[in-house]
């Protein structure tokens, strides 16, 4: 089923119809996109990391879970396919495909949906709107970066401190200095390291076409990227897709950050959801630079506003007696775009 979850738009799949040995199976989804080519023209790919995606889902043997969800990034331009990092704006989705499927009955009027998220090892519960027992995904939801309005499927997250790096804060610190450039490596969920975009001689208001035209500051970002790899528990990342490079700066729309983000060879045409999870995070952390730039709202439940080139996300962050980050809420929306048959001969 080919499906659009969030920003993202990729193929999930039941783990019953790929190939079970991993070789086979990355050799399958390579020739459905049409990997490696930068226009995708021999595939299903987009020809951009964000439609280049891959879900496999399969029926949870884990209590209290519904479906175990694999999420893996295929390479536009190169043969490579990774479980390196998990996506929740794909994640959207799971909980539409899992009843289609008949893996999860459905109920009438919403059906929960809880997703063990293989990459990280972490639950989410999604919430997704079945009247008279049947999805449905038209609504009246609006998500910025997808053209009209669709069904709501809220998402939370609990535990997602620390999901591939071991830790929310790596090397503990809230700040650490790479090529001179002060920058948070933390990980809510997705590695991301998170810099002010002065550092980076940007303002922070450039169009995504702006930034992936800049080849000093791309330089500048995978240096850095490739120093904090390393410092993050993730080793040589050289070939991977984290961590993310999210540049920060003043909000402008009233929301609490404005951010640019490196995905991390392509400029995200917004941010992803984990993404805004962990620089929220950030903004939530006393002593970082995002605290510093963040107009941050108070109280015990937060609805943070992560704006990014394309609009605003908005992560809703419940805090702890002592002022640390509990849960994360994200409203996303899907819709199943094509089902049926794809050849990879
Ligand atoms: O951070 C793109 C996306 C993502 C990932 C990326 C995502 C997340 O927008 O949870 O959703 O950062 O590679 O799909």
């Amino acid at each position: 089923m080919w499906m659009r979850g969030g920003t993202s738009k990729g193929g999930y799949f039941l783990a019953d119809d790929l190939p079970p040995d991993t070789a086979a199976r990355d050799a399958v989804l390579l020739r459905i996109m049409g990997s490696p080519d930068v226009r995708q023209i021999d595939g299903l790919g987009g020809a951009d990391p964000l439609t280049s995606k891959v879900a496999v889902v399969r029926k949870s043997e884990r209590p209290g879970v519904d479906v175990d969800y694999l999420f893996l990034q295929v390479f536009v331009d190169r043969p490579v396919v990774t479980d390196g990092q998990n996506c929740g704006n794909i994640l959207a989705g799971i909980g539409p495909f899992a009843i289609e499927r008949g893996l999860v009955p459905a109920r009438d009027g919403e059906t929960p949906v809880t997703i063990y998220m293989e990459n990280t090892g972490q639950v989410a519960v999604a919430h997704v709107r079945t009247p008279g027992g049947r999805v449905t995904y038209a609504g009246d939801a609006r998500i910025d970066g997808v053209p009209g309005t669709s069904a709501p499927v809220p998402v939370v997250f609990k535990d997602t401190a620390g999901s591939s790096c071991g830790a929310l804060l790596p090397t503990g610190n809230a700040v650490d200095v790479i090529d001179g450039v002060e920058a948070t490596l933390i990980d809510n969920g997705m590695p991301v390291v998170v810099l002010r975009a002065t550092d980076l001689g940007i303002t922070g208001t450039e169009t995504r076409e702006d930034l992936e035209a800049n080849q000093t500051l791309r330089d500048r970002l995978e240096s850095i990227r490739l120093k904090a790899g390393p410092l993050m528990n993730l080793g040589d990342v050289s070939g991977k897709s984290v961590p993310k490079m999210t540049m920060i700066s003043p909000p402008r729309d009233g929301g609490a950050i404005s951010t640019r983000t490196f995905i991390p060879h392509r400029c995200h045409a917004s941010i992803g959801v984990l993404g805004a999870v962990s620089v929220a995070t950030a903004c939530a952390l006393p002593g970082t630079p995002a605290a510093a730039l963040a107009v941050m709202p108070d109280g015990s439940s937060r609805n943070v506003q992560v704006e990014h080139p394309t609009g605003e996300m908005t992560v809703v962050l419940t805090m702890t007696e002592d002022g640390a980050v509990d849960t994360a809420a994200i409203l996303r929306t899907a819709r199943k775009l094509f089902d049926g048959v794809v050849f990879a001969d």
